[in-house]
């Protein structure tokens, strides 16, 4: 999964991306480079944030969602938690939803359940403004899991079926180095729930601490590494902003794997 951010302040792409032409190119670009998913986002989510209300948000991601859902052969993942951004997005031809906030805000699940739509639900504790204030978790691992078990049940009861669902930890969305560690570890608990695993983890501070203090800038080489390691203790889908680094490091790593476990290719 392609990152596109069109946030005049996301943190690593700058807002570089944020015309129209440069969007849709980039995301090509992606696309050629092997992303499977383009996740498009028009709201910055990282740690402090301010809020963007749904006009500006809708105002900066349909016009970059109807053209690339047009002209792109691969879905195009809209990364949102406002219903009415859902709606518009998924009537524009968005084929899934990724949302920090596991469709919890009121309406939508409504927004997604009658449409065909995927929905990636991620666990976040707290708000982005706040989160990362001194999180704390008696068992990070089990509660992370039992939340994401309960929205996933929440969406089977609205109709959205387990083919149409994928979970994801939230890795930085409140939480510490050691809980984020702790996270990408227990892979196999989490795959337990029955449902594929996405997980982001592209530049983000964890990879920053694991390296001792990294900027946003260095962080490619620790990036691709988490990637790695997440595909092959089991994440399905891997959201990032490197997809030509983060593809051939997979390919080399999955044929190896393969090989070693005398499977097919
Ligand atoms: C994630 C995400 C971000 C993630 C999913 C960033 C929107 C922060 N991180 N969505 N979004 N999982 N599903 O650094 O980890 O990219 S925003």
């Amino acid at each position: 999964m392609g990152i596109l951010n069109v946030t005049p302040d996301s943190f690593s792409d700058g807002g570089r991306y944020d015309a129209l032409e440069r969007a849709v190119a980039h995301a090509w670009e992606m696309v050629e480079e092997g992303a499977a998913i383009i996740d498009i986002g028009g709201e910055s989510t990282r740690p402090g944030a301010a809020d963007v209300p749904a006009d500006e948000e809708l105002r900066r991601v349909l016009p970059v969602l109807s053209r690339l859902a047009r002209e792109l052969p691969v879905p195009v993942s809209i990364d949102t938690r406002r219903p009415e951004v859902m709606r518009r997005c998924l009537a524009e031809g968005a084929g899934m939803i990724n949302d920090i906030n596991a469709l919890r805000e009121p309406g939508a699940l409504e927004a997604v359940a009658g449409t065909g739509a995927a929905v990636c639900l991620m666990h976040m504790r707290g708000q982005p403004r706040t989160m990362q204030q001194a999180p704390h978790y008696t068992d990070v691992v089990a509660e992370v899991g039992e939340f994401l078990r309960q929205q996933a049940e929440r969406c089977e009861t609205a109709g959205i079926g387990p083919e149409r669902l994928v979970l994801d930890p939230g890795i930085g969305f409140g939480k510490s180095v050691e809980h984020n560690v702790a996270l990408l570890k227990a892979a196999p608990q989490l795959l337990a729930l029955g449902y594929p695993l996405l997980i982001g983890v592209s530049r983000k501070s964890l990879i920053g601490a694991l390296l001792g203090d990294a900027a946003v800038d260095n962080r490619l080489f620790g990036s691709v590494g988490a990637a790695v390691a997440a595909a092959l203790a089991g994440a399905r889908l891997l959201r990032v902003h490197d997809v030509r680094a983060t593809r051939e490091a997979l390919q080399v790593a999955w044929t190896v794997r393969a090989r070693a476990d005398g499977e097919e290719q």
